[in-house]
């Protein structure tokens, strides 16, 4: 599947619980999210491959790719696009192997020389944060700051998403270092109208990437 890096949703069970986690994602497709991303660190494998599969309904017939925080059994068992690991998890190369030439591999990044040290072969895309101290996110790398995060980008072979506090304010910010997207979990899930806040994030996305 084709993906479009430019706003996407990162799921969260906790922050995305006043509208429940499918409702949450549905209403942000219909805002505009390119991209959907599950992630749970509490879930059981078993309880994350059922939330996977429906997802998967909801979003396949849509062209909309879900990618699977961490968990290659979850990825293959639930039948989506792609995972994405962190530096302590499954290698991009072992995920590779194990979802096929087609799947959509993604890593995250936080310093240079994690960059310079990962063979990119078999990788997609790799998202680069956090930009910003975060809630959202426990015991997080430090910051990059909107310079640090231009020189990754800079410095990176395959296209990439930043993440970490993001907000709508910030896509200029985040076009001018010339990243691919912005990933966001806050900034769409426990908002009053996760669809509105996805809405304006799309539109004014697509808006300032034309005078690019
Ligand atoms: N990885 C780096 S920051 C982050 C993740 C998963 C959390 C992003 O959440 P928010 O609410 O968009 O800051
Ligand atoms: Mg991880």
């Amino acid at each position: 599947m084709r993906f479009d890096l430019s706003v996407y949703l990162v799921t969260d069970a906790t922050l995305c619980q006043s509208y429940g986690l499918e409702r949450t994602v549905e209403d942000a497709v219909a805002g505009g999210v390119t991209m959907v991303q599950l992630r749970d660190k509490h879930a059981s494998d078993k309880a994350m491959i059922e939330q996977a599969k429906r997802l998967n309904a909801m979003l396949k017939p849509k062209g909309i790719p879900l990618i699977i925080n961490d968990r290659l059994e979850v990825a293959l068992a639930s039948g989506a696009e792609g995972v994405h690991v962190g530096q302590s998890d499954t290698t991009a190369r072992e995920a590779r192997d194990a979802l096929g030439p087609d799947a959509i591999v993604g890593l995250s990044i936080n310093t240079l020389e994690q960059l310079n040290s990962i063979p990119i072969e078999g990788l997609d895309y790799v998202g680069l944060g956090p930009v910003f101290a975060t809630a959202s996110k426990q015991d997080h790398a430090a910051p990059l700051g909107l310079d640090g995060l231009a020189a990754l980008v800079e410095a990176s072979a395959v296209p990439s998403v930043a993440i970490g506090g993001l907000k709508a304010q910030h896509i200029d910010a985040v076009q001018r270092s010339g990243a691919h997207g912005m990933a966001v979990i806050s900034a769409i899930c426990g908002q009053a109208s996760p669809q509105n806040a996805a809405r304006e994030l799309a539109t004014r996305w697509r808006q300032r990437e034309v005078m690019r």
